[in-house]
């Protein structure tokens, strides 16, 4: 896959990010683009490794993907109405395939592919740890603009400027 295979990995110890969907939790991951979160930048390349700690289902939050959407111009997004800084876009599951996945198992998606995942409706807890990839020159140019993705946490000052 060229993108991960040509760039470099994206800052270890500030993005990777561990998500738990605790068990009974309604709260859907909303709709969106993982392109969407970066600032403008010359070279907007990035893939994620979506790796399962629990076994996913549909009852429990596994990912959603829309087939293709990589290849389609980014849709429009806004601050989500979960908050957090997190950004959603319109989507449907019409237009989407839900990936269940073994714990263990993994999937990467492109930067520019359309997810979301249902809340967890279960007993049990969804665990995933989300591993993301773009080029170093370019997360470097971003921090030089005075933005860092590490940093871009609720009562941070450093937040994304879609969602201040
Ligand atoms: O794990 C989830 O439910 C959402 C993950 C996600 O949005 C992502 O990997 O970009």
């Amino acid at each position: 896959m060229a993108v991960v295979s040509r760039a470099e990995r994206f800052d270890r110890d500030g993005f990777d990010i561990l998500i738990d969907k605790a068990p009974g939790t309604a709260t859907p991951t909303p709709w969106h683009q993982d392109i969407a979160y970066w600032i403008d930048l010359p070279d907007r390349r990035a893939a994620s490794c979506w790796l399962a700690l629990d076994d996913a289902t549909v009852e429990n939050g596994c990912m959603w993907f829309v087939p293709g959407s990589h290849r389609l111009p980014m849709r429009p997004h806004r601050p989500a109405g979960t908050g957090g800084g997190a950004l959603e876009c319109d989507g449907s599951e019409a237009e989407a395939v839900p990936v269940p996945l073994a714990a263990g198992s993994c999937t990467f998606h492109h930067g520019g592919t359309m997810h979301y995942s249902r809340g967890n409706s279960t007993a049990g807890h969804r665990r995933a740890l989300i591993v993301n990839f773009r080029a170093q020159a370019m997360v470097e140019l971003e921090r030089a603009r005075g933005f860092d993705h590490g940093k871009d946490a609720p009562g941070r000052e450093n937040r994304n400027p879609l969602t201040r």
